[in-house]
């Protein structure tokens, strides 16, 4: 399965957006304020009537995508190349080694059932550092759970990663969560939930408060392609459209749910395409080059504060790892598909091309922070494995402000249960009350 990009390196800036679709809708918003019917009957129309029935086809040509640098890492149009110096490029690459290295660890370790579950970011990597980049760190992010590099970026320790995915005494969750169902209130990131896209209207409303209370804020939340088949997504861009909220629809369109390929999950341009049937702005930018996903995010926010109005951002990337440790994608993939991406469209070595041909990086600073890496992850998994299980009275605190009396009563008959068979359980290995 391939996805065809369109190539376009057309200015991205906010000029361009509001020549090219903003003035219209402003147009029809004001005309809806008025409140006079006739008149929007009439704006609806816009006059024009036909006396021959006709179709009206699906736009033959591809929403085109935004592209800054090419399959080598070259910059294709010298005016697009984002102006931050050299600091942030390379602190992107180290980050996204960091995370393929951390994924690969805790992929294996699945394997070795030290922990119960686990999913990469293999092949994804540009979407989260590129996006992460271009917010501010009390812009609110919702997350789907493919976005850990977003997390680290943010500055949420191996520690953090490792405890959440053993459910040892310091996760936040207390272990009462599969692995990577990570979350931060002191960086901003909501806990994931598994129900694919109810982070979608959580998000819209989260935005519609920042809007009301005057915060110069804005909320991202990500989601695949897959979960925007959900009927939550549909509430989630009604609302952050009608209600004029300052939110980024942040879609990775990475080919597949699980073993659905994109081409079965719709029949349309994808998911920025269903944008205008919203009265929303769409983006659509090759998720694999780092840069295009940073400058445009950093439009969309700006945007989305400017007018208070949702952007939906479509990262056309692919997911190069299997679904997670419960997939094995030989199945319905072929390995050549794997290979041209992983070999010829890696959104990695782009980056490290581009640093390599700046003098911004070498090959001995490849080794060197390849050891690095390796070593903090282990050192990090060495410590969470070895910490205690949580008290285990708190998988029932914390759910509930008061804990409701059907739960107290199961509280109480396992603490007996407990007590009457603690030789059958490892109660060592967690926390006292
Ligand atoms: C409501 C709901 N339905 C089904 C699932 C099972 N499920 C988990 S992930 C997934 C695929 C989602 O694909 P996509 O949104 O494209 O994200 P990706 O895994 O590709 O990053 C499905 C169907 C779920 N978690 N929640
Ligand atoms: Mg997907």
């Amino acid at each position: 399965m391939k996805v065809n990009y369109f190539l376009n390196t057309a200015r991205l800036s906010l000029a361009y957006l509001e020549k090219n679709g903003c003035h219209s809708l402003r147009r029809s918003f004001s005309v809806l304020s008025s409140g006079n019917a006739a008149e929007v009957f009439e704006e609806k129309t816009s006059g024009r009537w036909i006396d021959k029935l006709e179709f009206v086809e699906p736009s033959e040509a591809p929403i085109p995508t935004y592209r800054v640098m090419d399959l080598s890492g070259r910059i294709i149009d010298k005016s697009q190349e984002p102006q931050f110096g050299p600091k942030i490029p390379v602190e992107m690459y180290r980050c996204m080694a960091l995370l393929n290295t951390m994924d690969r660890i805790l992929y294996e370790s699945q394997g070795q059932g030290r922990i119960s579950f686990y999913l990469t970011s293999l092949g994804e990597e540009a979407t989260h550092m590129g996006s992460a980049a271009a917010l501010n760190s009390d812009d609110l992010v919702y997350a789907q759970y493919r976005e850990s590099g977003v997390l680290l970026w943010r500055g949420y320790s191996l520690d953090d990663f490792m405890s959440q995915c053993y459910g040892n005494c310091d996760d936040r969750g207390c272990g009462k969560q599969m692995p990577i169902h990570y979350g931060s209130r002191r960086l901003n990131f909501v806990t994931l939930s598994s129900p694919l896209a109810t982070q979608l209207p959580q998000a819209v409303g989260s935005a519609y408060s920042f809007k009301l209370t005057n915060q110069p804020r804005c909320v991202i939340v990500y989601f695949g392609e897959g979960a925007a088949s959900e009927g939550d997504a549909h509430a989630a861009f009604n609302f952050a459209a009608t209600l004029e909220c300052p939110v980024i629809f942040f879609c990775r369109n990475n080919g597949f749910a699980i073993s659905t390929p994109s081409d079965e999950q719709y029949k349309g341009d994808g998911i920025a395409a269903r944008a205008a049937g919203y009265g929303i702005v769409a983006l659509r930018v090759d998720g694999n080059d780092v840069f295009a996903v940073y400058n445009a995010t950093q439009i969309a926010r700006e945007y989305a504060l400017k007018y208070n109005k949702p952007v939906i951002l479509e990262a056309m990337t692919y997911r190069v790892s299997h679904h997670s440790t419960s997939d094995d994608s030989t199945a319905y993939r072929s390995a050549e598909d794997l290979k041209h991406w992983q070999e010829h469209n890696n959104p990695v070595k782009r980056l490290k091309n581009y640093l390599l041909a700046r003098n911004l990086w070498s090959e001995q600073q490849e080794t060197e922070w390849a050891t690095s890496a390796r070593k903090q992850v282990l050192e990090a998994f060495a410590r969470a494995e070895s910490k205690l299980k949580p008290q285990w009275q708190e998988m029932f605190t914390d759910v509930y402000r008061d804990i409701p009396n059907h739960l107290m009563k199961q509280m109480k008959y396992m603490e007996e249960h407990v007590e009457e068979y603690k030789q059958h359980y490892p109660l060592d290995s967690f926390k006292k009350n």
